[in-house]
C-alpha cells in the first residue's frame, strides 16, 4: 500500500457521567481520530491520550502534533506500507506510545480492509465473545458507590474494579464486599500510592481482590516488588508497562504477577500482541485494559481480548458504560460479553450525522 491522505479529526464525547480517579475527574472525552487513506483503502482509528497529561507523560494536542508534524512524513517517505512498516518507520522516534499506536492501527485496519480479514483474525482470538467488566470511578459517597455498582451487576458486568486513592479505599472496598459478596473485585489507585503505604495496602488483603492495579509510579518497579513483599493481593501493572520489555523486566523483577494491556499505551496492537505472547510464556494472567474509547478503540480491544492468554476480564465495557450516542454502533452487553466484531478491518465504522455532530476540528495532513 501506499499512503496518500491522513485526517486528524478532533470529537467531543460527553460522558453519561462525570468518570473521576485519582488524577482527577472528567465530563467528557475530547477524542483524536486518525483516518488514513492509501491507494487500496480507508483506515480507521482513534489515539487514547487524554486532554492532559496526568494518566501518562502524552495528551491529545501533543499526540496530534507528533503524529502531524513528524510521523506522517516518516511514513510516507517509507514507500510500501504495512502494520509492520509503521512500527519500523516510527522506531527513531522516542515515545509518544499512543500517537504511534493510532497511526499503525490505522494503517492496519486499511491493510485488513483490503484484505477482507478481521482484526480479531488477523491478532488471532480463539473465542467470539468476551466476558466484560467495568472500571467504576471514586464517587462522593459509599451509598453513590454502592448504587453505581448494583446497576452495573444488573447490567450483567462479570467483574468490578474500584477506582481507589488515599481516603478512598478500605471503606468502598469493605462496603462492596459486604453489600454483595463473592463478587469478582478489584482495585486501580492510578499510581496514587508510595512504597510506605505497604502497611496500609496489605489491609486490603482480607477482601480478596483479584489484584490491586498500578499502586505505585510509572517508573518504579523496585517499589512494586517490594511492595508486593508485604501485600498478599496480586499486584497488577498498567501504566508500568510500555513495551514487551518493560513487561519483561517487571514480571523478572518480581514487580507484578498480572498485566494489564493497552495496546495505545505500548504503541499498538502488535506489541500488545507480543506482551500477550510473553506473559503466556511466563504462566502470567493478562487481561485488556481501556481508555474509554468510542466503538473505534473499543472494536480493536474486544478483538485483542479475544486471544486465549487474556484469561482475566478486562474492563472492555459496552457503549452505554460511557457514552449515550457512540460514533458506531453501539456494543452492547449480551449475558455480560461483548461479541467480537467479525467485519473486514474493526469490522465497525463511524456513523456519518454522529460524526459530523460531535466533531470539533478536521486537519488534512501534509504527507511532505
Ligand atoms: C485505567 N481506565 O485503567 C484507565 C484510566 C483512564 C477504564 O479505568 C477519562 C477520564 C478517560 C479518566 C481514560 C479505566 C480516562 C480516564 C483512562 C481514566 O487506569
Ligand atoms: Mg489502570
Amino acid at each position: 500500500m501506499k499512503l496518500t491522505g491522513v485526517e486528524l479529526r478532533r470529537v467531543a464525547m460527553p460522558l453519561v457521567s462525570p468518570f473521576r480517579t485519582s488524577f482527577g475527574t472528567q465530563t467528557a472525552r475530547d477524542i483524536l481520530l486518525l483516518r488514513v487513506v492509501t491507494d487500496e483503502s480507508v483506515g480507521w482509528a482513534e489515539c487514547s491520550a487524554l486532554a492532559d497529561p496526568r494518566y501518562s507523560s502524552e495528551y491529545v494536542d501533543g499526540a496530534q502534533d507528533v503524529i502531524a508534524r513528524f510521523f506522517v512524513p516518516a511514513l510516507a517517505a517509507a514507500g510500501d506500507l504495512d502494520a509492520y512498516a509503521v512500527g519500523r518507520s516510527l522506531a527513531p522516534f522516542r515515545g509518544h506510545w499512543m500517537a504511534k499506536a493510532a497511526l499503525e492501527t490505522a494503517v492496519l485496519d486499511a491493510q485488513l480492509r483490503r484484505d477482507g480479514q478481521s482484526f480479531g483474525q488477523f491478532l488471532g482470538a480463539a473465542r467470539e465473545r468476551v466476558p466484560c467488566g467495568v472500571s467504576v470511578g471514586i464517587m462522593d459517597s459509599v451509598p453513590l458507590l454502592l448504587e453505581a455498582v448494583d446497576r452495573y451487576l444488573a447490567d450483567g458486568y462479570l467483574r468490578i474494579k474500584l477506582k481507589i486513592e488515599p481516603g478512598w479505599d478500605l471503606e468502598p472496598v469493605a462496603a462492596v464486599r459486604d453489600r454483595f459478596g463473592d463478587i469478582e473485585l478489584q482495585v486501580d489507585a492510578n499510581a496514587a500510592y508510595s512504597v510506605s503505604d505497604a502497611r496500609h495496602l496489605a489491609k486490603l488483603d482480607p477482601f480478596d481482590l483479584l489484584l490491586i492495579e498500578q499502586p505505585l509510579d510509572e517508573d518504579d518497579l523496585l517499589g512494586h516488588a517490594e511492595l508486593a513483599r508485604h501485600v498478599r493481593t496480586p499486584i497488577c501493572l498498567d501504566e508500568s508497562i510500555t513495551s514487551a520489555r518493560t513487561a519483561e523486566a517487571a514480571i523478572r523483577l518480581g514487580a507484578c504477577s498480572i498485566i494489564n494491556v493497552k495496546p495505545a499505551r505500548v504503541g499498538g496492537y502488535l506489541e500488545a500482541r507480543r506482551i500477550h505472547d510473553l506473559c503466556v510464556a511466563n504462566g502470567v494472567p493478562v487481561w485488556c485494559g481501556g481508555m474509554l474509547e468510542s466503538g473505534l478503540g473499543r472494536a480493536a480491544n474486544i478483538a485483542l481480548a479475544a486471544l486465549p492468554g487474556f484469561t482475566l476480564t478486562g474492563d472492555t465495557s459496552a457503549s452505554d458504560r460511557y457514552y449515550a450516542a457512540d460514533l458506531t454502533t453501539p456494543f452492547v452487553l449480551e449475558d455480560g460479553h461483548i461479541a467480537v466484531p467479525t467485519g473486514p478491518g474493526l469490522g465497525v465504522d463511524p456513523i456519518p450525522e454522529v460524526l459530523d455532530e460531535v466533531t470539533t476540528s478536521l486537519q488534512t495532513v501534509a504527507l511532505r
